[in-house]
């Protein structure tokens, strides 16, 4: 959707614009559901990008120290517990620049990823930059989709992060794309953008061929330490329309509402729902801060009439190899 268009539709009466999503979201989701994702920091802080809104770059004091990768056999208990939760979506986390092949610490989360896939949710992860031999290789190991963030406009990104561009986000996501792994890119509301700057990001991903399987829009959480620790939060309003048109731009995909739940309102939230969004992240904590607890969004799901998802098997791990054990042990175990 260009520029233009999205503009036309945010300048409506905020009704207008969410009728318009609600009836782009009933005929492409009639299922009124919500899909919970569980995530989970693998590898936390010491990271040497300075993407300003966020508290595991090293070159902050956030208070976040550096961890090591953790262990498969302890991300394996978390991920069981998720499915046990009901999450039908494990999403890993780790601040790095990128990873590369060949090197220890991604035979060890391509060993993760293998084992996580045979849980049967669906595997998402996020390790940043990836060549097209690193997304083959996630792809092989059962990964179905990659979140890889473009964050707010062209124009704004440099505003934000001097360590990498704008083009060497959108060239992992073409790698992403050509490896046969679903996209999941997004960005955050409230890094000083301007309104065009909104419109833009989502002129760009919806511009993706093919467009992505998931939009998390993220609310700005300040981090202690950071240079966006002051930074003024966002109006529900303005996130209940991007989240709109996120749904009309962008109608088949998931559209996630993700960090910064804990400061909306249960009503703001309901309205979100209403307006397009149908996933989130669920858990007591996200990466490194919190989330609304499990039995608080259980609750709310229940009082909309909402229901979770169900498993999606097809989507669970594309190149399953029907030989393997379906749960096989951790290879450092
Ligand atoms: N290092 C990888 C990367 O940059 O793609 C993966 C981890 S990074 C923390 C994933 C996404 O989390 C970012 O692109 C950003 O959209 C979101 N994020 C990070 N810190 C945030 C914050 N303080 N508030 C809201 N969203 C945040
Ligand atoms: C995304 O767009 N949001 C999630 C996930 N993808 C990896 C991360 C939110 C991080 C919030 C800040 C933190 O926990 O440090
Ligand atoms: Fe590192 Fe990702 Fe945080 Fe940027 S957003 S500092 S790349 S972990």
């Amino acid at each position: 959707m260009t520029f233009d268009e999205l503009r036309r539709l945010y300048e409506q009466p905020l009704f207008e614009l969410i009728q318009q999503s609600r009836s782009v979201h009933e005929a492409n989701w009639p299922e009124n559901e919500v899909q919970l994702c569980t995530l989970l920091s693998i590898k936390t802080g010491g990271c040497s990008e300075d993407c300003s809104y966020c508290a595991q770059s090293a070159r902050y004091n956030s208070g976040v120290d550096a961890e090591r990768l953790m262990t498969c056999d302890a991300i394996m208990e978390r991920a069981r517990a998720a499915k046990e939760n009901g999450s039908t979506r494990f999403c890993m986390g780790a601040a790095w620049r990128g990873v590369r092949a060949g090197t220890q610490r991604f035979e060890q989360v391509l060993d993760i990823v293998r084992n996580v896939s045979d849980l049967g949710m669906e595997v998402c992860v996020t390790l940043g930059e990836l060549g097209p031999d690193e997304a083959q290789k996630l792809r092989d190991a059962g990964v179905t989709a990659y979140n890889h963030n473009i964050d707010t406009s062209p124009e704004h990104y440099p505003n934000i992060v001097s360590t990498h561009t704008f083009d060497d986000r959108l060239r992992t996501i073409r790698n992403v794309q050509d490896a046969g792994m679903s996209v999941c890119c997004g960005g955050i509301l409230g890094l000083g953008e301007s309104t065009d700057d909104r419109l833009k990001m989502l002129e760009v991903i919806s511009s993706f061929n093919p467009q992505p399987e998931s939009v998390p829009i993220n609310k700005l959480m300040p981090m202690p330490g950071t240079p966006l620790a002051e930074n003024s939060g966002v109006d529900v309003f303005e996130l209940v329309r991007i989240i709109a048109l996120a749904r009309i731009a962008l109608p088949k995909a998931k559209v996630r509402l993700s960090a910064g739940r804990t400061a909306l309102s249960e009503e703001g939230q309901a309205l979100c729902f209403f307006a397009g969004a149908n996933s989130i992240f669920y858990g007591d904590k996200l990466l490194t801060a919190a989330n609304p607890a499990v039995e608080k969004d259980l609750n709310l799901i229940s009082r909309l009439g909402l229901s979770t998802q169900k498993p999606n098997r097809h989507l669970a791990s594309p190149d399953a190899d029907p030989d393997r054990p379906l749960e096989p042990a951790c290879a450092s175990s």
